[in-house]
């Protein structure tokens, strides 16, 4: 028969399950990302397949974008469930963050492709391993 207490202490158990699966290495991997006039900075350039969060922080002075595509795309971002891997028209000193799946090992690139910026190094490519 569960006392008031050993409910009490299941509950303790499932905060702290909770708090370890939000908190633990499964969570995403974390990227900073950081925009200027014209390049794109990735403060690393490989990550396990899975989950990763871009926390991009716009230090350049002109609005810029950043698509998340498969190395070679141009202009086309990865899709997944009706949403596409994009932040379009960051301001100047603007931060955004974008989480995304990434399952498939390969070469991707973050990019922008606002006239003249891609052709002119606005490009970083990345490298996704397996798990
Ligand atoms: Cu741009």
């Amino acid at each position: 028969m569960l006392t008031r207490k050993s409910v009490a202490s299941i509950m303790v158990f499932v905060v702290l399950a909770v708090a370890l699966a939000a908190c633990g290495p499964k969570g995403p991997a974390a990227v900073n990302v950081t925009l200027t006039e014209y390049k794109v900075e990735m403060s690393k350039t490989s990550l396990p397949a899975g989950p990763v969060k871009f926390t991009i922080t716009h230090e350049g002075s002109i609005v810029h974008e950043v698509v998340v595509e498969q190395s070679g795309a141009m202009d086309d971002p990865l899709e997944a469930n009706g949403s596409v891997a994009e932040v379009e028209d960051l301001e100047p000193g603007a931060t955004a963050t974008l989480e995304w799946t990434i399952d498939t090992p390969g070469e991707y690139q973050l990019s922008c492709h606002l006239p003249g910026h891609f052709e002119n190094g606005r490009i970083t490519t990345f490298t996704v391993t397996a798990k």
